[in-house]
């Protein structure tokens, strides 16, 4: 009997589901997972209106008085206002359920939340394990809310959860420095799309921003300059701040390549500090490609450069308490350690390349789990068939993988493997290759000659939001295989941009993936749905700009205001 009423309830639900959640009239991005609204309805927000919840979690006391203010002081008017019967009962409160209020916010945690909120007696409740859930249930809370003063879709039931536990985006500030208040404004944004992971490349080869306690001098000579750098402070002002988002913030160093910026303070731990990237001759060509220093690699060799990446980590450890730890060792460049000579005795007594990061890695690897990190790195390190570590170095229990490169076969190869692994492909995933531009590589040869033939850019095609929305990151992989691929990362490398175009170049394109990551990219039927999401895609868009958010349109107005759908 139960179970004959489970099923019936089932099938309710499904039948709500496929009527409404497409076409809401109002909308919650990225979608629940099930929406339950058989009788649509609104209710005004009382201006008593209160919520209750279990005060002692900090971030969770910062995330509902952020949200109690933005009730009232939002004002937003969708595009096409909809019109609903509106209950005579004010909606009173909001009360918070958390059966887990200590839940740290680490890989994993139980994000899932139920809301109800009800016209009968003007209450809301939310349920979830994790003050995480929490804050993810008052985001949709707040997205059902539209209009001055406020009303709030009633009579309906939600229970939510997110397909992949990693959802991410990764912000480049080396290239270009961007302001704190940018990514404040970045990860709030982050938090409104239920995205949990931002990805922190913090230094490259162009400039390390950041002042750490124990080694000032890599700032104070590699950064751009004293009002061009991240103080110690304002670090835990950006985590503590992502925290009440739900936000983890992963930070990374990008090593032993992509290190120039290092040589500022410590020339001697930098090989071909002095090559530059672009060969002499073709600077009739470097006007069309993003200028790249030379790489600039770590010395392996050198005892100092282990000196040096141990304050540098231990003093990230104890700044960034998340415990992923991004170490880079992405696009090692053969040229750049085999130029420098105390490299070359080392190579001529026959050594090999992949000896050298093996070196590297055999220090650095132990000494990240030593602080309890798990090391995450770009999937170069195993997969460069010239500069490589074997597995045993970085064991998939304590690594994981990130990958760029195209094609689902590096992934598939990677879980095959038994690695985590987060997808980033470079072909669905990069956000960087706006206007024709090109980003660096090693054979500038080669792309200087092919812009010369064919006049064309290396680096497009643009990644529209629905290459993105539509990309499946676990295309083709076994279910076993799948269970290891732990979500995806959009990527934003700055050689071309920085705080001016921030927003338009990440929103509302990382939107797309959000969604993707959140409630998966196709229907209950397995369709793809990306036309129909076109719509909402539009009104949140049109909610995050008038967030203060400068998300780039995806099109003219005219399709929702005239038309009502696109
Ligand atoms: N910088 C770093 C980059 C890139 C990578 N790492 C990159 C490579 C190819 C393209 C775009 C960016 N600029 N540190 C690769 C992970 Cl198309």
């Amino acid at each position: 009997m139960a179970a004959m009423l489970k099923l019936f309830i089932v099938i309710v639900l499904q039948l709500t589901i496929s009527c409404n959640s497409e076409q809401l009239p109002i909308n919650v991005w990225p979608i629940p997972t099930s929406v339950s609204w058989p009788s649509p309805m609104a209710a005004t927000i009382s201006p008593a209106f209160r919520i209750f919840a279990p005060f002692t979690n900090k971030h969770l006391r910062v995330a509902v008085r952020r949200h109690a203010r933005l009730l009232f002081s939002e004002h937003y008017h969708p595009i096409v206002p909809p019109s609903l019967p509106v209950s005579p009962i004010p909606l009173l409160s909001l009360t918070l359920h958390i059966t887990d209020i200590h839940a740290p916010l680490h890989h994993g945690v139980d994000e899932s939340y139920s809301l109800t909120i009800s016209s009968t007696n003007g209450v809301a409740n939310l349920s979830s394990t994790t003050v995480w859930g929490a804050i993810r249930g008052l985001e949709s809370f707040s997205q059902l809310s539209w209009g001055s003063p406020p009303l709030i879709a009633t009579d309906l039931y939600i229970h939510d959860r997110p397909l992949f536990p990693h959802r991410g985006l990764m912000l480049d500030t080396s290239r270009n420095y961007y302001s704190v208040k940018d990514i404040m404004r970045t990860i709030a944004t982050m938090g409104a799309n239920k995205l949990n992971v931002f990805h922190w490349h913090i230094t490259d080869s162009h400039s390390f921003p950041l002042v750490l306690p124990s080694e000032p001098n890599l700032a104070a000579a590699g950064s751009y300059g004293p009002d061009m750098q991240y103080s110690p402070e304002d670090v835990k002002k950006i985590v503590d701040f992502a925290m009440s988002y739900g936000v983890r913030i992963v930070p990374e160093f990008d090593t032993p390549g992509h290190s120039l910026s290092w040589a500022g303070a410590y020339p001697e731990i930098v090989t071909c500090a002095n090559k530059f990237w672009l060969p002499n001759g073709l600077n009739d060509w470097a006007h069309r490609l993003a200028a790249e220093p030379g790489t600039g690699q770590l010395n392996p060799l050198h005892p100092r450069t282990y000196e040096v990446l141990h304050n540098v980590f231990r003093d990230s450890a104890s700044l960034f308490p998340d415990p992923f730890f991004h170490s880079g060792a992405d696009e090692l460049t053969p040229f750049c350690w085999s130029s420098d000579p105390s490299i070359q005795s080392f190579l001529s007594s026959g050594h090999n390349l992949s000896q050298l990061l093996q070196r590297f890695i055999s220090d650095t690897h132990p000494f990240l789990i030593s602080l309890n990190r798990t090391v995450v790195y770009w999937e170069d390190i195993l997969l460069d068939p010239t500069i490589q570590v074997p597995s045993s170095l970085i064991p998939p229990s304590t690594t994981i993988l990130q990958t760029w490169n195209n094609g689902i076969n590096n992934t598939k190869q990677l879980v095959g493997a038994g690695y985590r692994v987060i997808v980033s492909s470079s072909d669905f995933y990069y956000l960087d290759c706006g206007h024709g531009d090109f980003v660096g590589n090693d054979s500038a040869y080669d792309v200087v000659s092919d812009l010369k033939t064919n006049g064309e850019s290396w680096c497009g095609p643009f990644k529209t939001w629905e290459r993105i929305y539509d990309y499946n990151i676990v295309e083709g992989l076994k279910e076993k295989e799948k269970e290891l691929v732990i979500g995806g990362e959009v990527v934003l490398f700055s050689e071309q941009a920085d705080g001016t175009v921030l927003d338009g170049r990440v929103w509302p394109r990382t939107a797309a993936l959000a969604e993707a990551m959140w409630s998966g990219n196709r229907d209950e039927k397995g369709r793809r749905r990306t036309g129909m999401v076109t719509d909402r895609l539009m009104d949140w868009r049109y909610r995050m700009v008038g967030r203060g958010v400068r998300a780039e349109p995806i099109q003219p107005l005219w399709c929702r205001r005239n038309h009502g759908m696109c």
